[in-house]
């Protein structure tokens, strides 16, 4: 992973020979409990395995890389559906992280939708809720960018595509979603903190995902499905389980309600 630009420009060009596409409109990261959303936004044009694309690294639990898929929208629009993402937990540095931001940018994407499985912290909410992501706090002391390349982050989750969505869903709420490095979740201290200083959403992923899409020129929307309360705002411990179930549970719902975002935009 010398230059990352490179590399996704590499990546890109290997997409392009494996299925023909030159390019896509937007591209699409689908957390926990998103996986469905890319089914019901339209139809298949290309289905690979993202091994064969360089710079995608084997998760460590399934030992699968995922698919990376692209999608005629039901818009006319094309959409890259990266399903290989890698957490900054796994290791690999924050270039592998933004690996699938930047090859998106490559492809072309002009805007970024990133979704994700995260904890909520404020009360209001319930496991299984969908909640738009209006800003974040970075706290895992990572930036995916290089060198004195700063970046206005004003706006970052583009406040036009919020709008798009509530649109769609004027019941949808919003909140700021911090990134802790993880793999463990919070201590319930760490969530209060968190809450005091304007947090709404715990997470893992999305902070450094969404820094490297404004970097390279894309518009920014993110979605989080609220899995669990975070630790301390739930009362009983948090589990992969309750995580994944919650996830089940929703997607049918979420899946809907995404589809129907992108096809708007
Ligand atoms: I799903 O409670 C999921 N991901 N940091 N905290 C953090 N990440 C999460 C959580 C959570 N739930």
């Amino acid at each position: 992973m010398e230059n990352p630009k490179l590399n996704a420009e590499a990546a890109s060009k290997t997409i392009t020979e494996l299925t023909g596409i030159e390019s896509v409109d937007m591209a699409l990261t689908l957390g926990s409990g998103w996986a469905k959303a890319a089914d019901l936004a339209g139809e298949e044009l290309a289905n690979i395995d993202a091994s064969e694309v360089p710079g995608f690294h084997k998760t460590s639990v399934s030992g699968h890389t995922g698919k990376l898929r692209i999608m005629q929208l039901e818009s006319g629009k094309k959409a890259l559906v990266v399903g290989a993402r890698t957490h900054l937990y796994e290791g690999h540095g924050v270039d592998s992280v933004a690996h699938g931001v930047l090859v998106s940018a490559a492809m072309g994407a002009k805007i970024m939708v990133l979704t994700n499985g995260a904890g909520g912290i404020n009360e209001k909410w319930i496991a299984g809720q969908p909640v738009l992501i209006s800003d974040h706090i970075n706290l895992t002391a990572s930036s995916p960018l290089k060198g004195a390349n700063f970046v206005d982050l004003t706006d970052l989750y583009s406040s036009r595509i919020r709008k798009l969505a509530l649109e769609v869903d004027p019941s949808l709420d919003s909140g700021v979603y911090v990134q802790f490095p993880g793999p463990h979740y919070e201590t319930p201290a760490e969530v209060m903190m968190a809450k005091s200083i304007g947090g709404d959403i715990v997470g893992m992923s999305t902070a450094i995902e969404a820094i490297a899409a404004r970097a390279a020129g894309m518009e920014v929307f993110g979605m989080s499905l609220i899995t669990n309360l975070a630790a301390g705002i739930q009362k009983t411990p948090l589990s992969h389980q309750e995580v994944i179930d919650a996830g089940k549970m929703a997607e049918p719902k979420i899946a809907k309600l995404l589809a129907e975002i992108v096809n708007r935009l």
